[in-house]
C-alpha cells in the first residue's frame, strides 16, 4: 500500500510537472511552440483591446470567450523557453531570458495574474470592468518585452 501510494504520488507529480519541463524534439519546435502560444494569446487579447478602445463594437460573448482563451494560452509559452532554445528559427528572445531567469519568470507570472483578472472582468459582461484591467495586462506585456525582447 505504501509503495502504491508513493508510486501514485510520483505519477501525479510527473503529470503536473510535464508542461513546465516539456521536452521538444529540437530547439526550433520549442521556439515555434512559444511563438504560436504567444500569437494566439495576443490575437485574443487584442480583439478585446480593440473593443475597450472603441475601435470595434463591444460583443460581451466574444470578449468573454476571447479573454478566456487569452488567459489559458498565457500559461503555455514558458515551457518553450528551456535551456538551449535561445538559438534556432528566427526569434526575438534576448539572451537575458536565460541569464536572468528569475526576473523573466517573475514577469511571466505577473502577466498570468493580470490575464486572470482580465478574463474574470470579461466574464462579468461589463465593458467598464474590462477597461479597468487592460492597462494591467498591456503593462505586463510591455515590461517583459522591454527587458527581454529584441526591438
Ligand atoms: C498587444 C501586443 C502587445 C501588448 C503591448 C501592450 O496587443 O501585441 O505586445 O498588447 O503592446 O503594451
Amino acid at each position: 500500500m505504501k509503495t502504491f501510494a508513493s508510486l501514485a504520488l510520483a505519477c501525479a507529480a510527473t503529470l503536473v510537472s510535464i508542461p513546465a519541463s516539456a521536452q521538444f524534439a529540437k530547439p526550433d519546435d520549442a521556439i515555434k511552440y512559444r511563438q504560436s502560444a504567444l500569437f494566439v494569446m495576443q490575437q485574443n487579447f487584442s480583439r478585446v483591446a480593440a473593443m475597450a478602445a472603441g475601435k470595434a463594437p463591444f460583443d460581451a460573448k466574444v470578449a468573454a470567450e476571447s479573454a478566456a482563451v487569452a488567459e489559458f494560452t498565457a500559461k503555455l509559452p514558458w515551457a518553450g523557453f528551456g535551456e538551449g532554445t535561445d538559438k534556432g528559427r528566427e526569434n526575438r528572445a534576448k539572451p537575458e531570458i536565460w541569464t536572468d531567469k528569475a526576473k523573466f519568470n517573475e514577469y511571466a507570472d505577473k502577466m498570468q495574474v493580470e490575464m486572470t483578472k482580465f478574463s474574470a472582468a470579461a466574464k462579468t459582461g461589463s465593458l467598464d470592468n474590462i477597461k479597468a484591467t487592460m492597462a494591467g495586462v498591456g503593462g505586463s506585456c510591455k515590461t517583459c518585452h522591454d527587458a527581454f525582447r529584441k526591438d
